[in-house]
C-alpha cells in the first residue's frame, strides 16, 4: 500500500551545539516502531542482506558514514547509498535487499515494524520469487 521504496526526509533542528533529527513511529515513519537495531563494525568488505520479508516493513538509516543498499522486486531493480542520517530508506515487504559497500565506522540504524521473527525472512532467492509469483495469482 506504501509503494515498495521511498526515501523519507526527517525533521533536524540544528543549532551552534549540533543537529538533532527526530523520528515519529506513525508520522514520519508509515508504522508503529516495534524494534530498532543497529549494524556497526562493519568490515567496509562485508556483504550484508539477502533476503526478503514476508510481512515486515522498515526503514533504514546511516547514522554515520556510507553505504550501498540494492533493492528487487521481482521486476525492478533500484539502488540507493545511504550517507545522510536526516534521510532514511523506506522499504516494504516482499523486497530482495542486499547491502554493500560499507564506508570506515558506517552505523546502520534500522526501524522496523515487527519483533524479530526468522519465520518473516526468505533467505532463498527462489523461494522469494516463487512466493512472488503465487500472490500475482
Ligand atoms: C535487514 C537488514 C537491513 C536477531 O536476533 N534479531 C534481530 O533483530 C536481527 C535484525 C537479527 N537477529 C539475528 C539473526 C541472525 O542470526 O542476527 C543475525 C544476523 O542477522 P542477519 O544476517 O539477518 O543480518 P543482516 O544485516 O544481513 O540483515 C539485517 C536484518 O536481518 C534485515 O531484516 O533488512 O539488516
Amino acid at each position: 500500500p506504501q509503494g515498495s521504496a521511498r526515501i523519507i526526509d526527517l525533521p533536524q533542528i540544528s543549532d551552534p551545539r549540533g543537529d538533532l533529527t527526530f523520528v515519529e513511529g506513525g508520522n514520519h515513519v508509515p508504522f508503529d516502531i516495534a524494534r530498532v537495531y543497529y549494524l556497526y563494525n562493519v568490515p567496509v568488505d562485508s556483504e550484508r542482506g539477502g533476503h526478503a520479508h514476508r510481512d515486515l516493513e522498515q526503514v533504514i538509516f546511516a547514522l554515520s558514514g556510507s553505504f550501498r543498499i540494492s533493492l528487487d522486486d521481482g521486476t525492478n531493480k533500484t539502488e540507493f547509498w545511504l550517507r545522510d542520517p536526516r534521510k532514511g530508506l523506506y522499504v516494504n515487504r516482499m523486497i530482495w535487499r542486499e547491502m554493500d559497500a560499507f564506508s570506515q565506522g558506517a552505523v546502520c540504524m534500522v526501524l522496523a515494524s515487527h519483533p524479530y521473527d526468522e519465520s518473516d525472512y526468505y533467505r532463498d532467492y527462489n523461494e522469494f520469487q516463487a512466493a512472488l509469483r503465487g500472490e500475482a495469482k
